[in-house]
């Protein structure tokens, strides 16, 4: 019974993918953001602080629309699909930043990512909520829920203790948690759209006149690899495996 075991995981062993070649990275330490968009703003990177006060870039902010930034128009009534209460959800819309990659070849791939949400995110709050997170591999869903700012989430990720700190205009610090997703995924071939969608329901509301929002939200180290193709045991492996264990079921009928 245990040999049967034995031969059952080393059957998944060779169907489990392995990371093989590198499509697309970025840590936006420079200042390449080719083929990213946002539906609100320029998708360009800015700049926080690690644990060790040295800079680090990352993607957004994004849902900061009351900070006084000239180049910000954000549109209220399509934000909140014309509900701009907490009391039709639903028809919240939110940003999205949007990751276009062309010419892929069929097969499988892999995707992992930073996500940090900032400040005051209230989970699935009755009235301050709920703040929510959505990524999407070609129109299908692979993450999604709501977040807390005390690390609690409806999307089954780990909160990995962000060392990212913010300050605002009046020296308070802001803190930031960060959860890094890995989505296994099959791509038919060619053009692949990655969207990253954040839904706060306070992205206007600033806190006094610190010049800081309550619930932005960023992105960073974008890491996208092929996997391995799923090695399927050939034919005549599976015949000897058969063998073999008619064979050692025969041997322990005899000895029985
Ligand atoms: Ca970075
Ligand atoms: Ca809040
Ligand atoms: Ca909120």
């Amino acid at each position: 019974m245990r040999l049967c075991t034995s031969c059952f995981i080393a059957s998944l062993c060779f169907l489990t993918p392995a990371f093989a070649g590198v499509v697309y990275v970025n840590d936006f330490e420079s200042n390449d953001v080719a083929g990213w968009q946002s539906s609100y703003k320029q998708a360009d990177k800015q700049i926080g602080s690690d644990s060790a006060g040295s800079p680090e870039h990352f993607l957004g902010l994004f849902g900061d629309y009351a900070q006084a930034d000239p180049t910000d128009s954000f549109d209220y009534s399509v934000y909140f699909n014309g509900n701009n209460n907490s009391t039709n959800p639903e028809q919240w819309v939110g940003e999205t930043a949007t990751l276009a990659l062309s010419g892929n070849a069929a097969g499988w791939y892999n995707i992992t990512f930073d996500f940090y949400t900032i400040n005051t995110w209230d989970g699935d709050n009755n009235n301050t909520g709920p703040d929510t997170f959505h990524f999407a591999v070609n129109g299908v869903e692979r993450v999604s829920g709501w977040f807390s700012s005390n690390g609690d989430n409806s999307a089954g990720l780990t909160d990995q203790g962000s060392g990212l700190v913010f300050y605002d205009n009046e020296q308070n610090r802001i803190g930031s948690r960060l959860y890094t997703p890995s989505v296994d995924f099959y791509h038919s071939g060619g053009d692949m759209v990655f969207t990253f969608t954040g839904i706060p329901n306070q992205p206007d509301q600033e806190n006094g006149t610190s010049g800081f929002v309550d619930e932005p939200w960023a992105l960073d180290n974008v890491a996208i690899s092929t996997l391995s193709t799923p090695t399927v045991p050939e034919p005549t492996s599976l015949m000897l495996v058969g063998i073999g264990l008619a064979g050692i079921a025969g041997l322990r009928r005899r000895g029985t």
